[in-house]
């Protein structure tokens, strides 16, 4: 079983990585965003809930999304293993998903980190803003709220991770494919 967190800051390329990545190494996506999206449209009262947080650029409580991904684990058991990708976004997440993982004889297998320079993060996500409905990727403030939000208290996640010796840094600059290319170059060397 494989199990990746694929991690970086709003625009890093995370979602688009990962649906490269579940197709060659056949593993379920786990995207809390892609998941509170659905409820938000399904208008569930947890999507209600979190419309307001999201369009703001700040993160849903902790104990939401660690219901949502244990759902999912326990929905998903004949998986080859899992992307998890916007999850963990806190160090309590990343805790809460060892003890589930550990729970069911499975653990974190390696971390992958996109780094990408912060311009382009802001042109990246206010381009697929000109192309979606997404309202937190419309303006400008609130993703700029999101990268700061990211850079307080998400991005001290990787020292979790780094510290269990599960931590590869990428370069999420350059095209999909060459950045894809260098994902897989990883998980290469990790097997
Ligand atoms: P997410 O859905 O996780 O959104 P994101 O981090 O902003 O974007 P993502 O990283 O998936 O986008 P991608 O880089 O693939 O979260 C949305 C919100 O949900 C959060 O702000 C938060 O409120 C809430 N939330 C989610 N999980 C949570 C959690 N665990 N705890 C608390 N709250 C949580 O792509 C961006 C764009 O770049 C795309 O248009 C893509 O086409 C483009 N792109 C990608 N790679 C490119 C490349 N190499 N070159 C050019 N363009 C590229």
């Amino acid at each position: 079983m494989l199990n990746i967190v694929l991690f970086g800051p709003p625009g890093a390329g995370k979602g688009t990585q990962s649906e490269k990545l579940i197709v060659k190494y056949k593993l379920k996506h786990l995207s809390t965003g892609d998941i509170l999206r659905a409820a938000i449209k399904n208008q569930t009262p947890l999507g209600l809930e979190a419309k307001k947080i999201i369009d703001k650029g700040e993160l849903v409580p902790d104990e939401m999304v660690i219901g949502l991904i244990s759902r999912e684990l326990d929905e998903h058991k004949d998986a080859k293993g899992f992307i998890f990708d916007g999850f963990p976004r806190t160090t309590i997440q990343a805790q809460e998903l060892d003890k589930m993982l550990t729970s069911k004889g499975l653990c974190i297998n390696l971390m992958m980190v996109l780094e990408v320079e912060h311009n382009e993060l802001i042109k990246r996500l206010m381009n697929r803003g000109l192309q979606s409905n997404r309202a937190d990727d419309q303006d400008v403030s609130v993703i700029e709220n999101r990268i700061k939000v990211y850079d307080e208290y998400t991005k001290v996640v990787a020292d979790y991770y780094k510290a269990q010796n599960k931590y590869v840094a990428i370069h999420g600059m350059g095209s999909i494919d060459e950045i894809f290319e260098r994902l897989c170059q990883a998980i290469k060397e990790y097997q």
